[in-house]
């Protein structure tokens, strides 16, 4: 289906409008944008990341975000969404964020998931999967990751929301994405996954108590993403290790981005506040977009600056 007016970010789109929309951007902005699929998922949707450059060489320090990992979580889609409108169509005003930094996001990470949401169970977490199970499909995505995979706060259990899968990367849009991150791994200086909610930004580990030694510089640049979102009318972040200050969980795709992949710069952004859950009314889309988008900008300043 088509976008049939310029995008809103007062409603949540299906997974084929915002193919669309990102189509659109690569025929009228063809020297800023690029798009590629980085495989399909298990019902054969593309997986599709539109590349932001203004140019240069591939040496540019570049940025990986993605969102809808999580099926239900529609506001991680609808804010990746809001950042590639951002640097695309209002480039003009945000074109420091581009002009030494590349941009590479995948709004839809689990579009199974995501459509299934949609049409038949709103509070659906998973993929779509088979699973050893006949009545309990899907896996949960962010536990599927190679690394440490399965550990804890997992399960193996296929009728649980965190099934952890049958290995690790069993789920095809896992190992998509770590093909994708590794092959531009000497780019990519930074990621960030989108999911809600409560208000955090989580850097690794998930799968163990211990920092990162490089912690200290993951928590100041949270802390000044944050500060940026206050600035902007939002609420303040909860900032710490995953497993510290949200729940132990291993096999996400943050833990693997900077253990495997040796992306330094890795965090969750869990949006939203507590109080609407997974259920964000679409009228709260847009200010949800914009204050993050100034957190956006504070990741794409330090990219760029270091
Ligand atoms: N939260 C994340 C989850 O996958 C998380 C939190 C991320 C925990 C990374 C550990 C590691 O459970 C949501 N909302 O899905
Ligand atoms: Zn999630």
């Amino acid at each position: 289906s088509k976008v049939p007016r310029a995008i809103s970010f007062d409603q949540y789109y299906r997974y084929d409008e915002i193919n669309s929309y990102l189509e659109e951007l690569a025929a009228k902005y063809p020297n800023l944008v690029t798009l590629e699929s980085i495989g399909k998922s298990y019902e054969g949707r593309d997986m599709v990341v539109i590349k932001i450059s203004s140019g240069g060489s591939g040496t540019r320090p570049a940025i990986l975000i993605d969102g809808g990992i999580h099926a239900r979580e529609w506001i991680a889609p609808a804010t990746a969404l809001y950042v590639i409108n951002q640097l695309v169509e209002n480039n003009a005003a945000n074109s420091a964020l581009t002009d030494a930094v590349d941009w590479y996001i995948l709004p839809v990470l689990n579009p199974d998931g995501y459509e299934y949401s949609h049409t038949e169970d709103r509070m659906w977490r998973k993929t779509v999967s088979v699973t050893p199970i006949s009545g309990c499909p899907g896996v949960d995505g962010n536990r599927n990751f190679g690394f440490h995979w399965n550990e804890v706060g997992a399960s193996d259990y296929p009728c649980y929301e965190d099934y952890a899968g049958e290995v690790a990367f069993f789920e095809i849009e896992a190992p998509n994405l770590r093909d994708f991150a590794l092959a531009n791994k000497e780019q990519i200086k930074l990621y960030l996954t989108f999911h809600s909610y409560g208000g955090y930004l989580l850097y690794p580990w998930g799968y163990t108590s211990e920092l990162p030694p490089d912690w200290h510089t993951l928590q100041e640049l949270a802390a000044d993403a944050s500060l940026a979102h206050v600035n902007a009318g939002g609420d303040p972040f909860i900032i710490g290790s995953s497993t510290n200050v949200l729940y132990a969980a291993a096999g996400g795709s943050e833990d693997y981005m900077k253990g495997v992949a040796g992306i330094e710069l890795s965090y969750t952004a869990e949006l939203t506040n507590t109080y609407y859950g997974f259920r964000l009314p679409a009228e709260l889309i847009n200010e949800t977009v914009t204050r993050f988008f100034e957190s956006v900008r504070v990741f794409g300043s330090y990219v760029k600056e270091n």
